[in-house]
């Protein structure tokens, strides 16, 4: 069995670092299994998020929603991709028209092969944040962002991900490329995949769907938050011989 995990609101709290005891609980996981990283976020990010055990310990890390991927701090492939003047353009417009009223700055972040697009902006804090997320739950702003992108940019495809912001990204360049390198390493093993975002339009979708379609033998888990997980993961490690590879 292959272990993957989302990264944000699966293995840590939003946007936070792992807790110190969940931190140790997974790396012995990972130590035990399989496990393979997926974040939407770029990697930079995931340093600040997870600790150098748990990422040394998993088999693979992806980020930027796959566009990077490396094995013990060895870069394997980055696949970089230049955005349009007229994406940008249209994004910067529809940021203007928005009916939400702060911005706290960063607004369109580039990531390598995504964009990473959020009204109240990359640097809002915790509070800002939480007020942005709980406006954007009555106003649904986010998803009709994506809507709308894809209808002027066909071209491109757009999910929510966390709390305040969506990924852009070439279309195919989701989550579900990372089959290709763990086909390649482990071939046709059973895949357990634990995402808080598995919804359409949710950015753990696309890896989900690929999952489902492609075999009854692989496991999809929604998760709730990273207790959720933990609660989980807990379950599986006195069954980890009989649930690893
Ligand atoms: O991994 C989930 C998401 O985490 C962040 O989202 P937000 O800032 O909106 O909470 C971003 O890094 C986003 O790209 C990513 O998909």
């Amino acid at each position: 069995m292959i272990y993957v995990f989302d990264v944000d609101n699966t293995l840590t709290p939003p946007r936070e670092a792992m807790r110190p005891e969940f931190a140790l609980q997974f790396t012995e996981f990972c130590r035990s299994n399989t496990v393979f990283l997926v974040s939407g976020s770029d990697r930079g990010k995931l340093d600040t998020q997870l600790p150098e055990t748990v990422l040394m310990a998993s088999a693979g890390v992806f980020t930027s929603a796959g566009s990077e991927f490396e094995v013990k701090g060895r870069i394997i492939y980055r696949h970089d991709h230049d955005f349009p003047d007229e994406l940008i353009d249209w994004l910067d417009s529809e940021l203007r028209q928005s009916r939400y009223p702060v911005r706290c700055g960063r607004h369109i972040e580039y990531r390598t092969g995504a964009l990473n697009v959020s009204t109240v902006g990359r640097a809002a804090d915790k509070p800002a944040r939480k007020a942005y997320q709980a406006w954007d739950q009555v106003h649904r702003e986010r998803a009709a962002l994506c809507t709308e992108l894809q209808q002027s940019f066909p071209h491109y495809e757009a999910h929510t991900g966390g709390e305040i912001s969506i990924d852009i990204s070439p279309p195919g360049w989701n989550k579900a490329r990372i089959l290709v390198p763990i086909r390649e390493r482990h071939g046709d093993l059973a895949i357990t995949f634990f995402g808080d975002a598995i919804h359409p339009g949710g950015n753990d979708w696309p890896l989900a769907e690929a999952l489902q379609a492609a075999s009854a033998h692989h496991v999809i888990v929604p998760v709730e938050n990273w207790h959720d997980t933990a609660a989980r993961v807990s379950q599986i490690i006195p069954r980890k011989g009989a649930l690893s590879a």
